[in-house]
């Protein structure tokens, strides 16, 4: 099964932190799932002991309060749509039925006041997010929000395709699926709503700031692929895991499948350094908060995938490390063979040529 598999601390260069409200926001979380009814019984109880609210309070450490609480109500509404729909309920393995149910959630997501799946309890709870959504949010965040959402159930159905079928994509199809369907994109429009500022389309639009972003989506979902395999590996479901896909790309053993996968984020991570670096250097206050952000979610989704019981499963309990290391096991800057993302790598050319050099400014689109 592989589901004992040990593993080792990982490299995380970012500093540790959590929102000091972070007890009474998951609190008023399991409250809101509640009144809402998100999941079934059975799920939502589960979900209310993830806390969901830790997690949402490490994202967004020093960010405001109700937006704290906004995100943890927001994560745990997404689990109820991908555990309680996608991964363990019927429309999991019927693409286009989930797809018609996706685009309705939609329509409720951009015009809450339609009067569609009135008694739909995740339809409910959405209405409720975009209320608050508005209230915290510019309207261009919240399209943002709209749109990002689309994204998310676009990946998933792609993803129910699979399951139905039961094939597991190669790597490159699912690193492309991955950058959308750990729903790490939809996260986005909160972390400037945590700090109150917008950033301006053409700043958060550049490609070399839609790639910042896309590798935090790769650095969390690839971490959460290698703390969640003991609990996907062990359930009898089907999963997609970056371990999975990469024991069958390259035929290899779980442990193998491990240290590669453990290669390809710490490589992704020393670019996304440097990345930052650069941006940093001619970027406007608020991309700088925003950089910081991206490395705020990607601890705090390091620290909440090696401490909630979600992974851990202490009645099973998994082989996941409790602290991190400060280096890289692997040092490489080179690009990852993957087609989708090798161009990430063109960002910031590691050593250029005296003749590319006064350039280099210019190959950050
Ligand atoms: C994550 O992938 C699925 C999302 C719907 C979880 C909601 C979390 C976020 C919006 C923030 C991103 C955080 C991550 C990816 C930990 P998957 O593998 O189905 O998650 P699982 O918890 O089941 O391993
Ligand atoms: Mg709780
Ligand atoms: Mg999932
Ligand atoms: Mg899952
Ligand atoms: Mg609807
Ligand atoms: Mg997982």
């Amino acid at each position: 099964m592989g589901s004992q598999l040990a593993v080792p601390p990982i490299y995380s260069p970012f500093e540790a932190a959590i929102h000091p409200r972070h007890v009474v926001i998951d609190q008023r979380t399991a409250a809101w799932a509640e009144t809402f009814r998100i999941g079934s019984d059975e799920l939502r109880g589960r979900l209310v002991s993830h806390d969901i609210g830790g997690f949402s309070a490490r994202i967004l450490p020093e960010g405001r309060e109700e937006v704290v609480s906004l995100l943890s109500d927001f994560v745990l509404w997404l689990f109820g749509v991908d555990d309680g729909h996608c991964e363990e309920g019927e429309l999991g393995r019927r693409p286009g039925e989930l797809s018609g149910y996706l685009q309705r959630l939609l329509r409720i997501a951009q015009n809450p006041e339609s009067p569609m799946l009135l008694d739909d309890p995740l339809a409910d709870g959405l209405r409720d997010l975009r209320r608050r959504v508005d209230r915290h949010g510019t309207p261009g965040q919240a399209a943002r929000w709209v749109d990002a959402l689309r994204e998310y159930f676009f990946s998933v159905v792609w993803e129910a395709a699979h399951r139905t079928a039961g094939t597991v994509p190669d790597l490159n199809d699912y690193t492309l699926m991955r950058l959308y369907d750990g729903a790490t994109s939809v996260v986005l429009p909160l972390l400037e709503m945590g700090y109150g500022y917008e950033l301006q389309p053409h700043e958060r639009d550049r490609t070399a700031v839609r790639a910042a972003a896309e590798m935090a989506s790769f650095i969390i979902t690839w971490d959460n692929d290698i703390f969640s395999y003991h609990k996907e590996a062990s359930g009898d479901g089907f999963y997609l895991n970056a371990l999975r896909v990469l024991e069958r790309e390259h035929g290899l053993g779980s442990v193998a499948a491990l240290d590669l996968a453990i290669s390809q984020r710490d490589r992704v991570t020393n670019l996304f350094l440097r990345l930052c670096e650069r941006l940093r250097a001619e970027g406007s206050p608020q991309l700088r908060q925003y950089l910081d952000s991206l490395g705020t979610f990607i601890r705090g989704a390091q620290d909440w995938g090696v401490s909630s019981v979600r992974y851990t499963t202490p009645e099973d309990p998994a082989d996941i490390p409790s602290a991190f290391r400060d280096t890289p096991i692997d040092p490489g800057v080179g690009p990852l063979d993957i087609p989708a993302v090798a161009w990430w790598w063109g960002l910031v050319p590691d050593a250029p040529t005296p003749a590319l050099a006064n350039s280099g400014a210019d190959s950050m689109a």
